[in-house]
């Protein structure tokens, strides 16, 4: 048998024969579920909006163009948090089988689905906060046990611009009491929860007892681990990317969100962001960028 796509109020499905599926919303081209041997990988939040009023609470959000508050003085200094790609209806450009993907050897174990935005789609209000011609092509990537998502990035202006990018990834884990982030050690962060300062990751494996939100940038290792009760869960890998971002808003972080429901759901998930913001990527006109992750999920 084939793997099976379909398309329903402005959302693709697409699963193989051995069970695995992913869905992807339109609404910001957000994965909004990846199951792997009967199980959910992906977290979203009980109060998520998935009606396209405000970027998904979970998933896969695409942060693009800029990552965080945007800069003053800048080109993005006009956009919201995260930039446009989240909150933007993209285009299902279809499916193919994937070859191409590094994840899988094609053939009827994968799937691969595209989704576009390019600048004449963005709200006026975008395309007035950045006005760049732009084209985004983002591939999702479905096969057994895994998943791979990529973003391309071409400049279709006469002009250079720069970005950032980042999948702002929600994994759904059991119990953040269980949990380990390996890979990461002897990496330099900076943490937003000590003001942004430097720090360099002593311990080879991080373990979340409260809120957590650090930038890795250049980090040499291209793959961060996440185990539960020390097994394999998800290995998350960096491809044509170099930095990650780890969250967990924890108690008071997550009461403060009037879309992270339930409270407690903070015990239930862990970001693992893969991207390029450190710093900015610049595209001379015609140029292409591409990066993105390929997540294993262990049984
Ligand atoms: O990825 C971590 C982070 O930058 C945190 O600082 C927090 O702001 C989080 O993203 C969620 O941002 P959002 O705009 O989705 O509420």
């Amino acid at each position: 048998p084939q793997p099976s796509v379909h398309s329903e109020q402005g959302r693709v499905i697409a699963s193989l024969p051995t069970g695995d599926s992913v869905e992807v919303l339109l609404y910001g081209a957000t994965v909004i579920s990846w199951k792997a041997n009967g199980r959910e990988n992906i977290w979203v939040s009980d109060a998520a909006k998935l009606d396209g009023s405000k970027p998904v609470r979970g998933g896969v959000p695409i942060v693009f163009p800029c990552f965080g508050p945007p800069p003053k003085n800048h080109a993005t200094s006009a956009l919201p948090q995260h930039g446009f790609a989240r909150n933007s209806t993209w285009v299902y450009l279809g499916k193919s089988s994937s070859e191409s993907g590094k994840l899988a050897s094609g053939g009827d174990d994968s799937v691969k689905l595209d989704f576009g935005l390019t600048s004449s789609e963005l709200s006026e209000d975008a395309k007035k906060a950045w006005g760049y011609d732009f084209s985004l092509v983002y591939s999702v990537t479905l096969a057994r046990d895994g998943l791979q998502t990529m973003l391309n990035v071409q400049n279709k202006g006469d002009k250079a611009l720069e970005f950032q990018m980042l999948l702002h990834t929600y994994f759904r884990i059991d119990d953040i009491s269980k949990v380990a982030i390996n890979g990461l050690g002897s990496a330099t962060y900076i943490d937003k929860v000590l003001n942004a300062t430097e720090h360099q990751q002593s311990t080879p494996s991080l373990q979340i007892t409260g809120e957590v939100d650090r930038v890795y940038a250049a980090i040499k290792q291209d793959t961060t681990s996440i185990t539960q009760d020390g097994k394999p869960r998800l290995d998350v890998t960096r491809d044509g990317i170099s930095d990650s971002v780890v969250w967990n808003p924890w108690i008071e972080k997550a009461k403060s969100m009037g879309d992270f429901e339930p409270k407690d759901g903070y015990k239930k998930m862990i970001c693992v962001e893969v991207g390029a913001v450190d710093g900015w990527t610049k595209l001379e006109a015609g140029e292409t960028f591409e990066g993105g992750m390929i997540v294993k999920s262990h049984a």
